[in-house]
């Protein structure tokens, strides 16, 4: 498979699906259709909705169930990239290669080009569910509304603010990251397991999957953040150093933190080894998030 192709398709499709639900609006306030889409649009790997319709094909489900559902994840997560931006959280001035959604239409829009984003992802979904009233769709909404909010995204953001230039020990680094990012990545797969009507215990495989992928990431966002540089992650370097916050670099040094990150890799690619050949496509994607430099 040349992935780096494939990665290109699958991003292609994603966003051709993403500007049927959020189009470019003419009519009265275009403002907010415009802040949502400059950030929705400005690039980002397009990984979670990726993952979403990669898990539903693998278990043998209809991709035009899940598209709702993968555009409604990337609309959260821009959301949740717009209000971390902001001054009150990371305050940063570049993402996804381009100036930040609050820098361009200023504080009070971005905040509300986060929550148009959050708010038209329910509906998204809701209204999927209404059309297509079961279990694979009511499933898949519940597995993403969780990833994002109070035992998920949510609650790893309001640890991860309230540690800030305080001790931290791994137990809370690991809440963080499991929550802040791994519930999202877990929400991913799981969303698209039961989309496609995956059983409980497949459902349960591709959300462990979810989990040791999403820490992985994180840990390596964590080691792109000092080994890296702002044109390649198209935001700023030393933004944790910035804000006090510690990091598995901080903790357990680069090599180890390295280490970790492999080792939770390996963890899932046995899942996917396990789950068979449809799975192959997430397993390539798993291992290339180890290697990525963005
Ligand atoms: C409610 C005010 C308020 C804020 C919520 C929840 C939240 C803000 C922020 C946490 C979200 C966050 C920044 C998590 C970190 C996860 C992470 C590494 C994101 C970057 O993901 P990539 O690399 O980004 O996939 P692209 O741009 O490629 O999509």
């Amino acid at each position: 498979m040349d992935l780096k192709q494939e990665l290109q398709n699958r991003i292609a499709e994603i966003e051709e699906m993403l500007e049927q639900y959020i189009p470019v609006q003419k009519e009265f306030p275009p403002v907010i259709f415009e802040a949502m889409r400059y950030s929705l649009f400005a690039g980002g790997k397009r990984l979670r909705p990726m993952m979403v319709l990669a898990a539903c094909e693998a278990v043998g489900g209809n991709k035009k169930t899940a598209e709702p559902f993968a555009c409604a994840l990337e609309m959260i997560h821009t959301y949740s990239l717009i209000h971390d931006d902001l001054p009150a959280m990371d305050n940063d001035d570049f993402r996804r290669g381009v100036p930040t959604c609050h820098k361009v239409y200023g504080e009070n829009m971005a905040i509300l080009a986060g929550d148009g984003l959050l708010h038209h992802a329910m509906e998204t979904m809701a209204k999927a569910c209404f059309m297509n009233p079961c279990k694979e769709t009511t499933g898949a909404m519940a597995a993403i509304a969780k990833g994002a909010g109070l035992y998920g995204m949510l609650t790893g953001q309001v640890v991860d603010v309230y540690y800030e230039a305080k001790p931290m020990t791994k137990e809370i680094l690991d809440f963080i990251h499991v929550h802040k990012t791994a519930a999202m990545i877990r929400g991913a797969l799981e969303a698209g397991a039961r989309a496609g009507g995956a059983t409980e215990d497949i459902v349960a495989k591709f959300g462990l999957a979810g989990e040791k992928i999403g820490v992985a990431f994180q840990i390596l966002d964590d080691i792109l953040d000092v080994t890296g540089t702002m044109e390649e992650l198209g935001k700023p370097i030393h933004s944790d150093e910035k804000n006090e916050k510690a990091t598995y670099v901080t903790l357990y040094g680069i090599e180890k933190s390295r280490e970790i990150a492999a080792d939770l890799t390996e963890e899932a690619m046995q899942i996917w080894e396990d789950l068979g050949s449809s799975c192959d496509f997430l397993a390539e994607l798993t291992t290339y998030l180890l290697k990525r430099t963005h």
